[in-house]
């Protein structure tokens, strides 16, 4: 067998949104590319800790509780401070809104760039201490023309985020961005420290096999969701039910439903009346990325990028995935309305 060289075209992250904006002809300041610098620098960050958190007594609770009223565990503190520092210290952001913090963060003017980031620094901590599948999730918004940076900045549609991406600190760290122009999924090569181009271009097959509910909530669920689950389960002769997948992580459930299709539902019910999902830093960033591959996000009833949130902290009912899959979805609501 003959010696294969290693290749010298790697392809890193920060190069390829390089290459994007030279090939759209954007007149890049490069000011996105440091944000997103500072971005993957976080991810590197929390992924180490992430791996020794059992090594080094980070499993468990940090003995406080966050503002939805959960508790926090000590990674998720961890996290969340790790961000802050970071995008603060890049100098492009404005403001910053973290699922752990109550109020949005307003970054002083020596610091002051010109976006904001809405992020969810470590979710699915239910799942922390098993050590299974957890992620961030992000979105960017650029602040308004003649705006300091204040928090109407964010009170924005998804549809107006300028990025938006997650990480998933799973077998690997891989970190799936769109700019708005499709969607990359990059996979942490450690021994170079870069996130490298793995997963070009990802679209979400049309249709698919897999739902992905946490079926646990069955007895709260509306009608809507109760018959299109049914008629997934119990299909018309000839067709195969779905596989079920559940994992509990946001961002390994949507991460597997980009990759492999199918349809994602964390709804509202009768019990979390507006759903459990937030809208900035968990829906908005996963419909982003949804439809810039191609699927469909949506309430049941509503875009869900079209949704203009009232406060930083909101929750929505989320359907995402497969476009066919969630069109579906939606039949079952308009049979409702
Ligand atoms: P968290 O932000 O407290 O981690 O909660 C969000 C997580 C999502 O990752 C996941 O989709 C959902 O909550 C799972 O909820 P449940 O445990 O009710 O199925
Ligand atoms: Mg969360």
């Amino acid at each position: 067998s003959e010696f294969q060289p290693p290749s010298t075209e790697i392809i890193t992250l920060t190069r390829h949104v390089l290459a994007e904006q030279f090939r759209l002809g954007v007149a890049a300041t490069g000011d996105l590319t440091l944000l997103l610098n500072a971005i993957q620098l976080t991810s590197k960050f929390i992924a180490t800790n992430v791996r020794r958190a059992r090594l080094i007594n980070l499993v468990g609770l940090a003995g406080d509780t966050n503002v939805q009223g959960e508790e926090q565990k000590k990674l998720d503190v961890l996290s969340n401070d790790i961000m802050v520092n970071a995008l603060r210290a890049s100098g492009k952001t404005a403001v910053l809104v973290s699922e752990e913090l109550d109020e949005a963060v307003i970054i002083e003017d020596r610091y002051k760039g010109k976006y904001c980031v809405v992020f969810d620094p470590l979710d699915g901590s239910s799942n922390i201490d098993a050590g299974v599948n957890i992620g961030t999730i992000f979105g960017v918004y650029q602040i308004r023309p003649e705006s300091q940076g204040t928090i109407e900045d964010v009170l924005r549609p998804g549809s107006e985020m300028v990025a938006a991406g997650y990480t998933m600190y799973g077998s690997s760290a891989n970190l799936v961005l769109s700019t708005g122009n499709g969607v990359n999924g990059y996979t942490l090569d450690a021994s170079l420290g870069e996130f490298v181009l793995t997963h070009p271009d990802i679209k979400i097959p049309p249709r698919g096999k897999i739902y992905s509910f946490n079926e646990g909530n069955s007895l709260y669920f509306h009608t809507p969701t109760i018959n299109y689950l049914n008629s997934i389960k119990y299909p018309t002769a000839g067709k195969s039910p779905y596989s079920a997948r559940y994992i509990g992580s946001m961002v390994a459930d949507v991460h597997r439903t980009l990759l492999y299709g199918g349809v994602f539902g964390y709804p509202d019910d009768k019990k979390s009346k507006k759903g459990k999902l937030r809208l900035l830093y968990e829906a908005f960033p996963m419909a982003f990325l949804t439809e810039q591959a191609g699927g469909t996000a949506t309430t049941g009833t509503k875009r869900i990028l079209d949704i203009v949130p009232t406060s930083i902290h909101e929750r929505t009912g989320v359907y995402l995935g497969s476009r066919d899959d969630v069109e579906e979805v939606i039949k079952f609501y308009e049979a409702e309305a």
